[in-house]
């Protein structure tokens, strides 16, 4: 490995001494007593000694250089645990496995001791991630803002089958220690109050927010380290502690721990991650956390604005804030109310900063995802802010009605505020009339942004609805999480495609070599047996690596279509039970997947697939052909052992549902071949590799759209097909909750009854059809090794570091800066 600059050259006595003198002065330990988890900590910190002289140096060339710098928004990074991945980036990892050795720790065994930072959802955190691993491979300037959650996404375990939450205290008693606290760098953040009409001294009508209340903001940088360079920028995390003394009136009135009690209160602005993903919960809590993040983000970017001796008018000249979703919304009206009220520019001047300074991803078509406020809440929370935004809406509502005159129903449509019992702000009018570029993020799906989701938007506001298609990183996602294929690649076309994953199209020279088929193939049999090992030791359920693994690891939801995989599951059980003429080639199918904990319908989903699986693994008929196996807990870490090992790749959402996905990236770099429908990004997907290299079923986006226009009547398919019919009937039995018939039974009734709104049952039969052709293919090992072959070569469109540069290039107008 080389060594590169994040450490000049290591010295590897000096590397020991500091992990000792941290096990010894930091964690209070000796070499004789120190648990492995102690020496994991005293290694992380020894590490983070020199990430954070990075961060700092890169910090104070970025501002003297006064480069332009994009500010990633984001309620959420699901980074994933840090170490191994840093010590790949900054070239040190067979030097401190060296170095751990001579301590008498293995290094494998330490980095298991890292708790995920779980602090996202799904793709959406996993996303931001990814990108700040490209903006600081590719040295684009770049500061990532998001929240210190003192609990992440919870821990999910299995009860009965049924999922079971617990609290994800993911920095432990000893807190994490990538992380570095910045106490200079706080905030105070200003909540509730009213607004106040006054004359200033030149005799100005002005506005001012009295607040209510205060809280702090404490920043918290974790290091992101450009990989093989000498950069490292912040993750930003701002965590909420309560002002105090709180309520001074209350303070003096002498009611001295009443006075602390809505301060104990506030203080929890930070405590929990929202678990939804792609669900809008509109709880007053989740606000604040909005608001409190874009205060403390938008704060911290002027202060290193200004503080660089920049002018306010200089702003969207050297910083761009990208809102990752809605979610940071309100960084609009807290940026033009700090220009208007605190540096007392006119509403264009502001304006014209504002509207130059933001862009807005949007990730989903979803209506239940799309999120609203109400205008009361706001006007409660944040009184200033829902006068600006009323402004801005006047002023837009003054422009769609010089566009289409006398056209209420466009105003109706288009308008910032939502009219009806209660009204409602929603956040992405608000960011498309706000932002100089709106992006999609998949081909697909930003057409359907334009075509369907914002259509008078795109004709009022040409050039500004674009697509930048995601990406994840080849850094994590191939190289730290299959090393095996990692040496084979590097054997073929080099070292250096981290950076440049183009390289890696070379190998579909050796496509067709025998001889490389069978070492890559061993590579994936290698990658199956850790996966199997990993379920025999946590779940004792022994596994046939000869058997097809056959992965869909996403979260719950209705429209990613897990009970269509469920479906197809009991319709091979049915026919290997019932068809003696049917034959199988032994399939393993994973699971892996946290439902949100208030979806109903998604839990049930959960449990029917472990009953099933309960059933399935110990049913002597089958002959071992067919296993089911849910991984509970599913996360970076595990994700990071589950695509390795997929010979297939499960991609199904109804077409047009998903805007994106990301995980079909990553399964396909590590040569797992897709099942999926023509949506987000499998589209792409199919046009890079071929359509011999994938496979695609089910209902296009348009014909979704008809058929529902039509009228679907799921009952049509249920009559029409015995198989699906058996496999839907059986959830009306015991069959697989002996002595309960009927506790599997929502899922039948909601795709029959319930009008089976991401119509399963449409796509049921092609789906089972592709499946057939899928194992009369697999039996055929060099055809399957040459198309799993030709899936790494040709992923390198959906490297995150393409991603970046597309933002950068077009939207951002961002220079690389090196250090
Ligand atoms: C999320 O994870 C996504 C969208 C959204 O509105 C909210 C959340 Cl929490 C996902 C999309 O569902 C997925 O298709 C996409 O790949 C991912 O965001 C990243 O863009």
């Amino acid at each position: 490995m080389s060594m590169n600059g994040q450490t000049k050259q290591f010295d590897k006595a000096a590397f020991k001494a500091a992990v000792e003198k941290h096990l010894s002065t930091t964690y209070a330990n000796t070499a004789e007593t120190a648990t492995t988890r102690s020496w994991y900590l005293a290694m992380g910190r020894a590490l983070a000694e020199i990430s954070t002289g990075n961060l700092l140096a890169t910090e104070q060339k970025l501002a003297a250089e006064k480069a332009r710098s994009v500010n990633y928004l984001s309620l959420e990074f699901l980074i994933g645990r840090l170490t191994g991945n840093n010590l790949i980036s900054m070239g040190l990892y067979e030097n401190v496995a060296a170095a751990m050795e001579e301590l008498g720790q293995n290094l494998t065994d330490l980095l298991e001791e890292e708790r995920d930072p779980a602090l996202g959802n799904g793709g959406l955190g996993r996303l931001a991630a990814c990108f700040m691993d490209s903006l600081a491979a590719q040295e684009y300037p770049a500061v990532g803002y998001g929240l210190h959650y003192e609990y992440g996404l919870f821990r999910q375990s299995f009860v009965d089958g049924r999922q079971v939450e617990a609290p994800d205290a993911w920095r432990g008693l000893e807190g994490y220690p990538w992380e570095v606290m910045r106490p200079e760098l706080a905030q105070t953040v200003s909540l509730y109050g009213h607004v106040e009409a006054y004359t200033d001294e030149h005799g100005n009508a002005c506005r001012r927010w009295v607040p209510g209340m205060t809280v702090e903001g404490v920043a918290w940088d974790l290091p992101i380290v450009g990989y093989d360079n000498q950069s490292v920028y912040p993750l930003r995390l701002w965590e909420c502690r309560s002002s105090a003394p709180f309520n001074l009136a209350r303070f003096n009135d002498g009611d001295y721990v009443g006075a602390q009690y809505p301060a104990l209160e506030a203080g929890n602005v930070t405590k929990v991650l929202y678990p939804n993903d792609n669900h809008d919960q509109g709880k007053a809590l989740r606000l604040m956390q909005q608001y409190f993040h874009c205060a403390c983000s938008v704060a911290d970017i002027l202060r290193r604005h200004i503080g660089a001796g920049n002018t306010i008018e200089e702003l969207s000249k050297l910083e761009t804030i990208q809102l990752n979703d809605t979610h940071p919304t309100i960084a609009i009206p807290e940026l033009m109310r700090i220009l208007i009220d605190e540096f007392k520019l006119g509403w264009d001047a502001a304006w014209a900063i504002s509207s130059k300074t933001f862009a807005y991803t949007n990730h989903t078509l979803l209506p239940e995802a799309l999120e609203t406020w109400s205008e009361a809440l706001i006007a409660q929370m944040l009184p200033r802010h829902m006068e600006i935004i009323f402004e801005i809406n006047h002023r837009f509502m003054t422009l769609v009605e010089k566009t289409w005159p006398g056209n209420n129903e466009v105003k109706r449509k288009l308008s910032i505020i939502q009219e009806g019992p209660q009204r409602m702000v929603r956040m992405a009018n608000l960011c498309v009339v706000s932002t100089y570029a709106v992006n999609g993020v998949a081909a697909l799906h930003s057409e359907l942004v334009k075509r369907d989701l914002f259509p008078e938007f795109n004709e009022l506001f040409p050039g500004r609805l674009t697509n930048v298609t995601n990406g994840v990183t080849p850094r994590r996602w191939i190289k730290y999480c299959n090393p095996g294929l990692s040496a084979l690649i590097s054997e073929k076309v080099g070292e250096d495609w981290p950076l440049k994953l183009e390289k890696v199209a070379d190998l579909t020279k050796f496509a067709d070599d025998e001889a490389f088929q069978k070492r890559y193939m061993a590579v994936k049999q290698e990658n199956k047996q850790r996966l199997a090992d990993w379920v025999k030791e946590n779940m004792d359920i022994d596994l046939d690596t000869n058997a097809i693994f056959d992965i869909q690891i996403k979260r719950l939801h209705e429209y990613k279509r897990q009970h269509l995989n469920l479906l197809h599951i009991l319709s091979l059980y049915h026919r290997l039970i019932n068809d003696p003429t049917f034959d199988m080639h032994p399939r393993v199918f994973f699971f892996g997947a946290k439902a949100a904990p208030g979806y109903a319908l998604a839990k049930d989903i959960i449990f029917a697939i472990n009953q099933v699986a309960a059933k399935v693994n110990n049913d002597p008929r089958l002959k071992g052909k067919l296993k089911v196996v849910f991984i509970p807990d599913y996360r970076v870490s595990l994700a990071e052992i589950l695509f390795p090992a997929a010979d297939v790749s499960e991609q199904i959402s109804t077409a047009g549902k998903e805007a994106s996905g990301t995980g079909n990236m990553k399964f396909a770099m590590n040569g797992a071949l897709t099942i999926g429908t023509m949506d987000g990004a499998n589209v792409e997907m199919r046009e890079e590799v071929g359509d011999d290299n994938i496979f695609i079923f089910g209902l296009l986006v348009d014909e979704v759209q008809k058929l529902k226009q039509e009228g679907y009547d799921p009952y049509r398919y249920y009559h029409a097909d015995s198989l699906l019919r058996a496999a839907l009937d059986v959830l009306e039995t015991d069959e697989f909750t002996p002595g309960y018939p009927g506790q599997l039974a929502a899922i039948r009734h909601n795709l029959l009854d319930g009008g089976d709104p991401y119509l399963v049952l449409a796509d049921f039969a092609d789906y089972v059809k592709t499946h057939e052709k899928i194992d009369a293919e697999y039996r055929d090992q060099k055809t399957w090794a040459r198309k799993a072959i030709l899936n790494t070569a040709l992923m390198s469109k959906f490297s995150s570091d393409r991603s970046i540069r597309d933002y950068a290039n077009n939207i951002w107008k961002l220079e690389p800066v090196s250090r």
